[in-house]
């Protein structure tokens, strides 16, 4: 099989990431202990990650690393941005709320033109791990981290898309077992969760959908981005990266490694907000 990603909507002017804090290794979430993380490793993949993406004629933002929020630099998790409006989230774990109200000021001060939606109310949570975004309707991972208020939050930020949501059940998000290769092409694993999370997408989308199977699930979150994939390569995902390069063999695509981060449970997709500001 060989598909040519129409990536359209998935075209960026600036993409917002954030320096990783030294607190990152001992501090961070993660569901379950799969050895230290290499801080100086971890620093080193991370700035490979941003070259790529600015590779791809994208202005870089940098947030400053702040101590006390060891996971700031999963920047995907307190805004979602689509169509001019960045939503800024509630997250499901609350040590990581602060970076909701860091995110929303350093948007505020680069002067981007975007409209800014708070989210919510005090029983909502939703992280953008969760958001699945193919440039027509939201699938919004029902997870530990998010809940159903947060969905309709969501909803309210976005009434001119469909949104629905998805339980996911393992793992952190719906985005650590799939992602959006184009606006009909979903990248997923095949886990049991993943499994369920198709089936629940295929029952909720009037669209027609087309899914990339890959054997393992962290693989399957890809980066989408100005006609480009960057992909976790043949280095950690042997069999997986294989299947991407066959079935986007028309895309450019970038492989970079995502080692550290990952211990953390972090995919490639948390570690920027892309945003198209049209001129
Ligand atoms: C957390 O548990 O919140 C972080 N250690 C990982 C967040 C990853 N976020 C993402 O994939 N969007």
């Amino acid at each position: 099989m060989s598909l040519s990603s129409s990536s359209s909507p998935f075209v960026y002017t600036h993409a917002i990431v954030s320096g990783i804090p030294s607190s990152l290794p001992s501090e961070a979430l993660r569901i379950e202990d799969v050895g230290a993380v290499d801080l100086a490793h971890a620093r080193a993949e991370h700035a490979n990650y941003v070259a790529a993406i600015e590779s791809l004629g994208i202005k870089i933002l940098r947030l400053d690393p702040e101590e006390d929020t060891p996971d700031c630099v999963f920047v995907e998790d307190p805004v979602i941005v689509a169509n001019g409006k960045a939503f800024i989230t509630r997250p499901g774990a609350k040590v990581r709320r602060p970076e909701a109200r860091r995110m929303k000021k350093f948007i505020e001060s680069t002067g981007l033109d975007l409209q800014i939606i708070d989210c919510c109310s005090s029983e909502a949570t939703i992280d953008g791990g969760d958001v699945l975004f193919t440039g027509r309707e939201f699938f919004v991972g029902l997870s530990t981290r998010t809940n159903a208020e947060g969905v309709s939050a969501l909803q309210d930020a976005f009434p001119e898309y469909p949104v629905h949501g998805i339980s996911v059940d393992a793992g952190l998000h719906l985005k650590t077992l799939s992602s959006v290769a184009a606006e009909d092409v979903i990248i997923i694993g095949t886990s049991a969760a993943s499994k369920s999370a198709k089936k629940q997408i295929q029952a909720a989308t009037k669209y027609s959908m087309n899914f990339v199977e890959l054997p393992k699930d962290a693989p399957a979150n890809v980066l989408v981005a100005n006609g480009a994939m960057v992909h976790v390569g043949r280095e950690e995902h042997p069999e997986s990266a294989s299947i991407i390069e066959e079935v986007f063999q028309e895309m450019q695509r970038i492989p970079v490694t995502n080692k550290e981060l990952a211990r953390v449970d972090g995919s490639l997709t948390c570690c920027s907000v892309l945003i198209n500001i049209r001129s």
